[in-house]
Order: structure tokens, then sequence, then C-alpha cells
């Protein structure tokens, strides 16, 4: 049993991840909800108890096991390092960490037997990059991975509730232009070689992840005017000829994927049915005609619950173990 904290309690990830350990029967023995002084005094319900909110402070980890971090980069990095110091290991949600040497970037299903024991703070990837590493690290198995090219069509939950409020009443608070009846290319801030910051997290992560540093991957990001689920189109040329049904059974069940795959039946992933969901549905998959040993793929998932808080716990659940 371990005593356990969620920092940023009171936000869509941080809310998700409380719902998830309650879910999952995570072996808590305690558990504390930290947020900002604004939230102080305001009470969670878990497990039929009400817990009141306590302000983000390095002491409020004294004595605590394992912290789960839904905060800004800003705050992880300030406190990930306190609760480190008081042996509490962190399995953080921000990017602040992620592309640091020596700290583990984690997709359980994938690479989680690299956290070591002296390992103090674990990175929870991106969401967009998490729902595309289990269909491309089965390719990268079988086949090897010659180039990637994602696309991605974004849900406003990745920014938070306020974006959601954008959506419902096509407001700009959160992005620069209406989300409603609109599509917006560029998730993040535009950086000098033209990318925006979500398109190199989901190249970088991607190959920090898959262990291959000089994978060759591209890719666009774009906000679409859906609540949840993030879509990533991705194209993928192999290293050696596939065959489809081949294909269909590396991702038929396995490491939390489902086959969403018809078409005739008008059967594909669609972020619909994917909000509230854990898995990773994956469809359209067909051969990429206009290059050798290539092909392209639809991949949904729910990017609050596998793209974060389902991520970060299943993480939780390898550091019990
Ligand atoms: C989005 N992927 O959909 C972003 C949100 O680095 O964890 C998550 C940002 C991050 O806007």
């Amino acid at each position: 049993m371990k005593k356990v904290i969620v920092a940023g309690a009171t936000g869509l990830v941080g809310s998700t991840i409380i719902s998830i350990l309650e879910e999952r029967n995570f072996p808590i023995s305690e558990i504390k909800f930290l947020a900002s002084k604004n939230s102080v005094g305001e009470k969670i319900k878990f497990k039929g108890k009400e817990i009141e909110i306590r302000e983000l402070k390095a002491s409020e980890f004294d004595g605590f096991d394992l912290a789960f971090f839904a905060l800004d980069g800003s705050l992880s990095k300030i406190f990930a390092e306190e609760a480190k110091k008081r042996g509490v290991r962190v399995v953080d949600n921000s990017s602040y960490f992620r592309m640091k040497d020596g700290t583990p970037l984690i997709v359980p299903e994938v690479n989680g037997k690299i956290i070591k024991d002296d390992d103090y703070i674990i990175s929870n990837p991106n969401c967009s990059t998490i729902q595309c590493i289990a269909p491309l690290y089965q390719l990268e198995k079988k086949y090897g991975l010659e180039r990637v090219v994602f696309s991605t069509y974004q849900s406003v939950s990745g920014s938070g509730k306020e974006a959601l409020l954008d959506l419902e009443n096509g407001t700009s608070e959160v992005y620069p232009y209406p989300i409603k009846d609109n599509i917006l290319p560029h998730i993040d801030t535009f950086l000098e070689n033209g990318y925006t910051k979500e398109e190199m997290k989901m190249i970088e992560e991607t190959r920090k992840i898959l262990g291959i540093s000089d994978l060759k991957v591209t890719a666009t990001t774009v906000r679409v005017p859906v609540s949840y689920g993030h879509c990533v189109s991705i194209n993928v040329e192999l290293k050696k000829p596939f065959d489809l049904g081949e294909v269909r059974e590396l991702f038929d069940g396995k490491l939390g994927m489902v086959l969403k795959d018809s078409p005739k039946d008008n059967i594909y992933p669609q972020p619909l049915y994917a909000r509230g969901r854990d898995e990773i549905f994956v469809g359209r998959i067909r051969r990429d005609f206009s290059r050798e040993n290539s092909l392209n793929l639809f991949v949904v998932s729910d990017n609050i619950r596998k793209g974060a808080a389902l991520n970060a716990v299943q993480i939780g659940e390898l550091l019990v173990d």
C-alpha cells in the first residue's frame, strides 16, 4: 500500500487520475490532493470520503511514497525536485523532464521495463504521442521503421477546461481564433524552425520512447472542434515488405489496441466512441501505393485517459510492482 499525492488535482487530467486510481483500485493507504491556493478547502470525493484540497507546497510531500503531477512544467520543475528530495517518486505529466537524459519517458506496454529502482522522476509522454507508440512499436519489431509521418486531429480538451468553453461558446479565450466551426494548424507555440512545440514533441518523444534516435519522423499537429479524443493519421514506411493481414494481427487486441477496421461496414475509429475508453483504436489500415513498403493507419484514443491520466496511473502501477 502506498501513500499517494495527486498534485494539480482540479484540472481535467488531475481529476481523471483520481477517478482512475479509484476505478483500478490502486493500492493506497492514504491520499492527498494538492492544488493552487484558489482551490484550497474545496473537497474531492475518493472512495466515498470527502477529502479537502491542500495548497501545493514542498512540505506536503513529507512522508509520502508516490505523487502524480498534473501541473504546468514550471511547477513540475520545482516540485518534482522537492518531492524527490523527500524520497517521493513522481509520475510527471508535463513536458519539462521528458527529453532530459536519464529521465525515463514511459508508455508502460512498450518500455515500462526500463524504469530503475532509483528513478525518482518518470515522465508521462504527450497525449498525441502516447497513442501512436503501441502501433509503431509493433511495426518496428516485425519490419523495422524507415520513416513516419504524423498528421493529427486533436481535440480541445488537450488545452484544458477553458478550451472546452471556447468550443461550446464560439469564443477565442484560449486560442488565437475561434475553434468552433474551425480548424487550427497550430498547437502550442511556433518555433524558429517553423514547427510547433507540439510537432517537435511528437518527433522527439517518439524517437526516445522507441529508442531509435535517428528515426526519420515528421509531424503536422492540428486542433479540431471536438471535445475529447485525439486522432492521428500515420503514414509509415517500413524497412521490409509486409502483409496487411499480418499487420492487422500485430494490432488486434495487442498492447491496449483495438482494431476498428471494416470499411465496408463503415467501421473505423472515431473520437465520439473513444471518449471515456481506455483503449487505442486503430483502423483504416491500408497500403500506401505511392511508396514501397508503406502503409497508412488512423489511430484514435481518449487524450485525457490513455493520452494522460491512464498512462500515468499505469506507470504508477509499475512503481508499486
Ligand atoms: C494538446 N497534446 O492536445 C497537447 C496537450 O505536453 O503534455 C498536452 C501537452 C503536453 O494540446
